[in-house]
């Protein structure tokens, strides 16, 4: 099914086309950008934005928190999901229903019915924060897409293959767009080039990406 025609109709800026099972549809989370900071806030005040370390010793430069049943963490032993958010010792926060409600019809849209996420990964990138070129394979369900959510100042996103080593493609990611992708696309390795500053009216120099997920 195409999907073009409806955002021509919804005056929405399009679609982008990754892969056979990967998009940005373009401006999707514009209308809701508001509410979508705010729940931001807030959970960042009960599970603040921390830099996380690698299992090889590296300290992130994307500051990162969680919201959801399950959370991505990381440290020396490993990358995992976990319930608890170790820097608190409690749940992370609860998924605002703003959140939930976004990344359900953003899969829709991009042909991916009922997907209902248990884990929302919350980037924040300031000047120079980049993301290596990784695969996203710590879910238990690897059938259910991933909706990535990107906020505030642009971003340059690399999008290989299946291989480390397969050639990637440069995608300007804006405020407002949002990128789905799943099946044969699912493990494809992406990262995410140094941040240039470039401030943002809502956001100043930083950019947020919310990343929705099936994680258990
Ligand atoms: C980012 N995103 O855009 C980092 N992973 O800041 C990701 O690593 C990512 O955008 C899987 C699927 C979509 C993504
Ligand atoms: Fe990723």
């Amino acid at each position: 099914m195409s999907t073009r025609g409806l955002f021509d109709d919804m005056g929405l800026d399009g679609v982008h086309e990754l892969g056979p099972r990967a998009c940005v549809l373009r401006g999707f989370a514009r209308p809701v950008a508001g509410d979508l900071l705010k729940a931001i806030n807030e959970v960042a005040r009960i599970s603040a934005f921390r830099h996380l370390v690698t299992p090889g010793g590296y300290t992130m430069s994307v500051a990162m928190t969680n919201c959801g049943a399950l959370g991505w963490t990381s440290d020396r032993r490993g990358y995992r999901y976990s319930a608890i958010d170790p820097y608190t010792g409690s749940p992370w926060p609860a998924m605002p229903d703003s959140f939930k409600r976004l990344a359900h019809d953003a899969a829709a849209a991009a042909g991916f019915e009922a997907f209902e996420p248990d884990a929302c990964l919350i980037n924040r990138y300031a000047p120079g924060a980049k993301l290596s070129l990784h695969q996203d394979k710590d879910e238990r369900d690897l059938g259910a897409p991933i909706v990535s959510v990107s906020l505030g100042m642009p971003a340059v996103f690399l999008f290989g293959g299946l291989r480390r080593d397969d050639p990637t493609a440069k995608v300007p990611l804006f405020h407002g767009d949002v990128a789905v992708w799943g099946a044969e696309d699912r493990l494809r390795y992406h990262g995410v080039m140094p941040l240039k500053d470039d401030p943002h009216p809502d956001l100043g120099s930083y950019r947020i990406n919310l990343t929705f997920r099936k994680a258990g």
